[in-house]
């Protein structure tokens, strides 16, 4: 009886949930996961794509390596503590030496630290590049925004900068949103070009498991794909100047079709190539139409550097 009870006020609260969804499914902005911060987290950012998979499964190994290693240190002191008290050995043992102590004791943590590595640098190596990608996208790390461009989709490129307190919206995140999200189509693998325009930033979204610095002159590819259709927030983590703590990053990974109405509109409403620094103003223009600038001929030749 208890049970069945149970079964009905779980279909009951489902029933609930489903009904307090609904009004979200009309807005594609609302679906999906959310990735970011909560309070009282005590692990790692919920996973919202393959890398960030790989690196809490590989957290949860180094984690109980490292339970299992207190325990036992914490447990051999209290033994030792007693065993060699005083009162007990008033005669103290004069051993200095046990050779099959010592090479337990030296082989041991080796093998730990293989069992450590191996997969270490498998997730290293994982996390460095897609062999194929699906789409390029750049990103630039400024003082204190961050600029994307989308080479393969018509060479648009755009500002993305902070929401200031007093704009924010009803549910909106304090100190996590932006006027121009990066938008991407979920399960496509994403080559991530990044750069920076001024001093060294950090693209870092915990919960898509990216990050990569943001180097003034150099160019550094990495990769991530979202399984998930959602928003995934994330914030430059190099200390980059006065403004650091108020560079956010929020990635909506969206269907496909949703990707490539956003994509045709973007092209549009950002002007095509405009030159690093050309006033916000001239890049929502309509009828700008300035030629494709130094972003696209940059990657194509990081591109194809990267595939030879
Ligand atoms: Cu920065």
């Amino acid at each position: 009886m208890t049970g069945r009870l149970s079964g009905l006020a779980m279909w009951a609260l489902l029933a609930a949930v489903a009904a307090l969804g609904a009004p979200g499914v009309a807005l594609a902005q609302d679906a999906g996961m959310v990735g970011a911060p909560v309070a009282w987290g005590m692990g790692l950012q919920q996973s919202g794509g393959p890398i960030k998979d790989a690196i809490s499964s590989f957290n949860t190994l180094v984690f109980w390596i490292i339970v299992v290693i207190t325990i036992f240190v914490a447990l051999l002191l209290a033994y030792v503590v007693w065993k060699f008290r005083a009162d007990a050995n008033p005669n103290p043992s004069r051993t200095s030496h046990n050779t099959v102590l010592e090479i337990a004791w030296t082989v041991v943590p080796v093998l730990i630290l293989v069992v450590i590595a191996i997969p270490s640098f498998r997730l290293i190596y994982y996390q460095d590049r897609t062999v194929d990608a699906d789409l390029t996208i750049n990103v630039q790390g400024r003082q204190w925004y961050w600029h994307y461009g989308y080479p393969d989709n018509g060479n648009f490129t755009f500002d993305s900068y902070p929401v200031q307190d007093a704009d924010l919206a009803a549910g909106q995140m304090r100190n996590l949103e932006v006027d121009n999200p990066l938008v991407i189509p979920v399960g496509a693998n994403i080559r991530i070009l990044s750069t920076g325009q001024d001093v060294i930033h950090s693209f870092f979204i915990p919960s898509l498991g990216v990050q990569r610095y943001s180097i003034p002159g150099r160019t550094l590819e990495t990769w991530m794909r979202a399984d998930r259709p959602g928003t995934f927030y994330g914030q430059c983590n190099q200390i980059c100047g006065v403004n650091h703590w108020f560079m956010p990053i929020v990635v909506r990974a969206v269907p496909q079709a949703e990707f490539d109405a956003w994509a045709a509109e973007a092209r549009t409403r950002f002007a095509q190539g405009l030159p690093p620094g050309a006033p916000r103003a001239l890049a929502a223009a309509p009828d700008a139409t300035a030629a494709p600038g130094a972003d696209a001929a940059q990657t194509q030749m990081i591109v194809a550097q990267a595939r030879r």
